[in-house]
């Protein structure tokens, strides 16, 4: 059963358990806001299972996946994450000593936040190819199998894992730069650093990169988790396994 608890007047996330919904907790509680959370459990194997999700996910939004946040006045409801997250910063973060997120300060900045996250949804479509490819490969009849496997096999080596690996070369350059601490420089995350770090967390959880070949990211991971924002978030969460491969 989902936890429920709802009210008109605070913003409630529509989350979902070992899922990208963590990162929009970690950003609500970084900006401290009261909120409401509905939790779904994320569930087992079986396809009616997960039609119970959708299910249940669609009664808030027809696109039937999470995070959902309904806004405060209990009316609209945003979905994708990087509106969300934007949605929050624009409403809830608007300046002075209390931001806790860097805002763009100009146009360089404006297009700094949207090259990364360009690079968050590259990886988004090249880690989601590859899960695809495992994922039919390991549940396929097992007289494909040998078939589904040669063509994953050429799928990776030729275009996906370089992908990825040339994306993670770019984001540890990027941190190298005048040894940034988080992606927008600064002292404090921005909007991109929280989207980064769910996709990073994907490829990483799900043996795709192994970040002792990129020691920038790894600190920059390391300072993502020391907030207590973060470990507050994931205290909420009911959890937050993303090795995909494993689970299957
Ligand atoms: N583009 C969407 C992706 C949303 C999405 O695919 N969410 C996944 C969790 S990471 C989900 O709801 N999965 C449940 C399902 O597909 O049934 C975003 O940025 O939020």
């Amino acid at each position: 059963m989902a936890s429920t608890s709802m009210s008109i007047g605070r913003p409630t996330l529509i989350h979902l358990q070992d899922s990208s919904s963590q990162i929009i907790l970690w950003a609500l509680e970084e900006l401290g806001i009261d909120y409401d959370l509905h939790s779904h459990p994320r569930p087992a194997k079986s396809i009616a299972d997960l039609e119970a999700l959708r299910t249940a996910l669609k009664k808030t939004h027809p696109l039937g996946k999470a995070p959902q946040l309904i806004l405060a006045d209990g009316g609209r409801v945003l979905t994708q994450q990087s509106a969300i997250l934007f949605y929050l910063r624009e409403t809830y973060d608007k300046g002075g000593d209390r931001r806790v997120f860097s805002h763009p300060e100009n146009t360089e900045d404006v297009v700094r936040e949207q090259y990364l996250i360009g690079l968050a949804r590259d990886i988004d479509s090249k880690v989601g190819a590859k899960l695809m490819f495992h994922g039919m490969s390991v549940l396929a009849p097992f007289v494909v199998r040998p078939v589904l496997n040669f063509v994953r096999r050429k799928a990776d080596a030729v275009a996906l894992d370089p992908d990825i690996g040339g994306i993670f070369a770019q984001l540890e350059a990027e941190l190298e730069k005048g040894g940034r601490e988080w992606f927008m420089g600064g002292d404090r995350p921005s909007c991109p650093d929280v989207l980064l770090k769910y996709f990073v967390d994907l490829t990483v959880q799900s043996g795709y990169v192994d970040l002792r070949a990129r020691p920038r990211i790894k600190g920059w991971l390391e300072r993502c988790e020391a907030r207590e924002a973060w470990k507050r978030g994931l205290e909420k969460g009911n959890g937050y396994d993303l090795d995909w491969p494993g689970k299957w």
